[in-house]
């Protein structure tokens, strides 16, 4: 069997995807997601470029040796265009493999260990009676997690409250990319959001009770103090998981973090290799890794990840926004089912204009998913409705503190 084409598809249904299409040469069809927000255009050019002509004649089985010489040849290890596109053909192979087994994907590897993959969604509010609001929709949608985002009085824009006025005029809603052909300038203030954070979940935990599991990003702002100090504020109000609370580039900061709290961790949206996580996964820093199959090199390399995990009892959360495509969704899908320590799935919504263009077999019920049992990923792509929605220019915001030093956003 051998690869005859490999086409990137980029297209714009609410926000911009980029899908790698792998044809064999008895017309088997495998797609994966390279999808990397606000830089979509660099992946889609490494695919296209220097990774689909690699392909051609190649045996699409070999998926392991395929991953290898991706990541080998190239030299230039590591980074988010490279591990995005080395996703991809890895996703597209995983998919075709599992087609000529004629098994999904989490069959081959090595079975479901549970019935469906806990999903938490995310509520947010300007207001508490907003965030309230939110909580309680996203209950009767069935979620039985929950991360809360809250508004800062002094923070005019901040990521993840969803109908907070943004500098444009719009509602921060949806998702924070995909708004304008400059990067949105956003604000921070770390004292006004540690004073204000610890007493919305206090808030929270009065109304809905003790039992219903709470997450929370700080998405990279802190530092490895502000983030003790953080967790250890939240302890009482017992969260799933305090998200990002440091850019986590420097892992031995960790180490400070958690000889104070004992706040779960969760860390490592923005890691494509295991690298980035040796020192947090061996000296049992965290509590979750968040990797996404789209920007750590495919269900191949994140396999391996939750395997070392597993042996210091860390489990897998897998990032799961909108900028991750319902191909690199379901690739995470098929991999949680699969392993022994699934944690938590995240589950941002995608847009229904996003259905028209992918069409996938996943399953959302009683806060639950699950990725199907058709054959391979589960996910078809309609190359003539992604036509319709050519890439729109779209960055992710950025923050500013109030003297106009640019912060982590
Ligand atoms: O592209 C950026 C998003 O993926 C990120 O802001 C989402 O932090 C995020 C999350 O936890 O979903
Ligand atoms: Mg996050």
């Amino acid at each position: 069997m051998k690869i005859v084409r490999a086409d990137t598809i980029v297209a714009s249904p609410t926000r911009n995807f980029v899908t790698l299409k792998v044809t064999t040469d008895d017309g088997t069809t495998g797609l994966g997601d390279a999808t990397l927000n606000g830089r979509e255009l660099a992946a889609a050019a490494y695919l296209q470029d220097h990774v689909a002509p690699l392909l051609i004649g190649k045996d699409p089985q070999r998926i392991e040796d395929t991953w290898q010489f991706l990541y080998r040849s190239g030299y230039w290890r590591r980074g988010p265009v490279t591990m995005a596109a080395i996703a991809a053909v890895d996703m597209a192979l995983w998919d075709i493999k599992g087609k000529i087994a004629g098994l999904p994907v989490y069959q081959l590897l090595g079975g479901a260990s549970r019935t469906g993959l806990r999903a938490y969604g995310h509520a947010s509010g300007a207001t508490l009676p907003e965030l309230f609001d939110s909580i309680r929709t996203h209950l009767d949608r069935g979620y039985t997690a929950i991360r809360v985002q809250t508004a800062v009085p002094g923070i005019t824009a901040l990521y993840g409250v969803a109908s907070q006025p943004q500098p444009s005029g719009e509602r921060y809603d949806y998702e924070p990319g995909g708004r304008g052909s400059v990067p949105v300038e956003e604000d921070w203030d770390t004292d006004a959001y540690l004073r204000h954070v610890p007493g919305v979940f206090e808030a929270v935990r009065n109304e809905f009770g003790p039992a219903l599991p709470l997450l929370h990003d700080a998405h990279h702002r802190l530092t490895p103090i502000q983030a003790a100090k953080l967790g250890k504020a939240l302890e009482p109000y017992n969260l799933f998981w305090l998200e990002d609370c440091t850019p986590a580039e420097n892992q031995d900061g960790l180490r400070l973090v958690r000889q104070h709290t004992v706040t779960p961790l969760a860390i490592g949206e923005v890691f494509n290799t295991v690298w980035d996580y040796q020192t947090l996964i061996r000296e049992q820093l965290i509590d979750y890794v968040r990797a996404s199959a789209t920007h750590f090199g495919g269900i191949t390399p994140l396999r391996k990840l939750v395997d070392y995990a597993a042996q210091y009892q860390i489990k897998s959360g897998f990032h799961g926004p909108t900028d991750v495509s319902p191909v690199g969704l379901a690739a995470q899908l098929h991999l949680g089912l699969a392993i022994h320590n699934f944690g938590i799935q995240e589950y941002m919504e995608h847009s229904s204009l996003t259905h028209t263009v992918f069409q996938s077999a996943a399953t959302f019920v009683d806060g639950q998913l699950h990725p199907g049992d058709q054959p391979g990923l589960g996910v078809g792509i309609d190359e003539e409705a992604a036509a319709a929605f050519p890439y729109q220019r779209a960055y992710l915001p950025y923050s500013r503190l109030h003297d106009g030093t640019v912060h982590d956003w």
